[in-house]
């Protein structure tokens, strides 16, 4: 039997990768990333479990232990992934949940595959919990697992943190199994959102559907109260700020600035290579204001990093071809031998590259149609301790509301952005510096150790009763 843990957290994917080392030899290693950053601390200190995905299909690795982390992986199957991962996550939830920004798939058999794999996270959590233990569930991908983990654990303290927006109730009512997802999500103890409006909109729908009754942010359910509120998620701003201070990454942004071939303005775009990114809207933009020679090639350069992501999704297969094809286009108009307008990468690259180009980038643009928080946003923020640099901003990014010294734009709005861009890139440096540090502050005292912390201890309100140590 499994080891028992009086913390587990359950997602989609562990915060492991294999890596071969040079003798050829096949290891784990934690991958970097903000939520096992600030889980960390919790997780050693209480012999805690993470239960996800290792990647890769068929029989799972055993349980094994890293860096004082109980890991549980979970199998799936060819098929599970695609029905469940591929399909029903990100073929129907994803986008749905986006403002229905692509049309949402509907397939029933990637409904019954999602309600099978749910439930295995759901049995491998309530084997590994201790009596009274804190779970704590993240992400679309999990949200039948609360329900079915108090149906079988009902002593757990179970919060559920969805990283993506909650739509209002009027698009959510499209889902087939609405009401079981609803239901769901309500066995948690606290459902956590990035944002005020999306923890109304669950409230709100709670009532319309379900018939509950609420008071505030506080649901009544068969007997039991569920919360629900706003937890807006952040980065490891120290860590971060101690990246770009890096002279390595210091001297390599120079570098990138030469190799670009010393522009005034350096326009930067990195996302996951998605159509809620608003990444073809943002080129569009920039090609328009070449077209009205607001911006001139050799003067201006955009550099758009895609990372790519969910290749097999048909939605993401048409988006690159657009993409690619908006590129194509404006090299093709503006660009000369040797001086092309856009420099666009569909590559992955390491943090402390990715460190580079923020602390080269004169302007960054994060312009998503709708997102949940954007953390791409808060590191350009986090890596300008030179206070120079501009972020243009989506008003649907979930960051907005927190970073409101940036240059917000409405990216339905063709004007609005190409408006806000040349703002942007006009600012003068003092005015720049003046929003740069104001959105600092803020990232200082609202971090991802902050946000977890916060939320646990919500948790424990929530739930009541034995209170669990939080991260520093
Ligand atoms: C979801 C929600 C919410 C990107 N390319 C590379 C790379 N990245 C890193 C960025 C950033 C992360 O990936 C992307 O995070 P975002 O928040 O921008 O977006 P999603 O992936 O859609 O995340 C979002 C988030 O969950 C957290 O709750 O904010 O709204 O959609 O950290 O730096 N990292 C590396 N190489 C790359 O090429 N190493």
């Amino acid at each position: 039997m499994a080891e028992r843990s009086s913390f587990v957290v359950v997602a989609n994917r562990l915060p492991v990768d294999e890596v071969t080392t040079p003798d050829g030899e096949r290891q784990w290693r934690t991958s970097p990333g903000g939520l096992v950053t600030a889980l960390h601390p919790v997780l050693t200190e209480h012999g805690g479990t993470w239960i996800g995905w290792a990647g890769g299909t068929g029989e799972a690795p055993e349980p094994f232990e890293l860096e004082g982390i109980h890991i549980h992986p979970v199998p799936l199957s060819a098929d599970e992934l695609e029905r469940y991962y591929e399909g029903q996550s990100n073929a129907t939830i994803w986008p749905l949940y986006h403002d229905a920004v692509e049309t949402p798939v509907y397939k029933r058999r990637w409904r019954e595959t999602y309600r099978l794999v749910n439930q295995r996270f759901a049995q491998a959590a309530a084997e590994v919990a201790d009596e009274g233990a804190t779970v704590w569930v993240q992400d679309y991908q999990l949200q039948l697992v609360p329900a079915m983990l108090r149906e079988l654990r009902p002593d757990l303290r179970i919060g559920f943190f969805l990283h993506i927006p909650f739509p209002p109730i009027e698009l959510f009512m499209q889902m087939p199994f609405r009401a079981e997802v609803l239901r769901g999500l309500l066995g948690a103890d606290l459902v956590g959102f990035q944002q005020r409006l999306a923890a109304q909109n669950f409230v709100r729908l709670a009532r319309h559907l379900l018939g509950l009754r609420y008071e505030g942010q506080s649901i009544q359910v068969d007997g039991r109260k569920v919360k629900a509120g706003a937890f807006p998620i952040s980065i490891d701003t120290r860590e971060m700020e101690r990246m770009a201070a890096d002279p390595k990454v210091q001297a390599r942004a120079k570098e990138i600035r030469a190799e670009l071939g010393d522009p005034k303005t350096i326009i930067l775009g990195v996302d996951r290579l998605d159509y809620t990114k608003g990444i073809e809207l943002r080129l569009k933009a920039f090609r328009e204001l070449l077209a009205d020679g607001k911006l001139k090639v050799g003067d201006a350069v955009m550099v758009q990093v895609a990372t790519p992501s969910r290749e097999r999704v048909e939605h993401y297969q048409t988006l690159r071809v657009k993409v690619e094809r908006e590129v194509g286009r404006i090299n093709g108009e503006f660009g000369r031998v040797g001086v092309p307008a856009v420099h666009y990468l569909h590559q992955s690259y390491s943090k402390q590259e990715l460190a580079a180009m923020y602390v080269a980038a004169d302007v960054m643009m994060v312009t998503p149609l709708r997102d949940g928080m954007n953390l791409v946003a808060k590191e350009y923020v986090a890596c300008r301790a030179d206070t120079g640099g501009a972020l243009v901003l989506s008003e649907f990014a979930g960051a907005a509301t927190e970073l409101r010294q940036a240059f917000l734009c409405n990216p339905h709005d063709p004007d609005g952005v190409k408006d806000a861009l040349l703002r942007a890139v006009a600012a003068e440096p003092a005015e720049l510096k003046r929003r740069m540090r104001v959105m600092q502050r803020h990232l200082r005292t609202h971090d991802v150790a902050q946000w977890a912390r916060t939320f646990l201890d919500a948790l424990a309100e929530a739930a009541g009763g034995r209170e669990i140590d939080e991260p520093q």
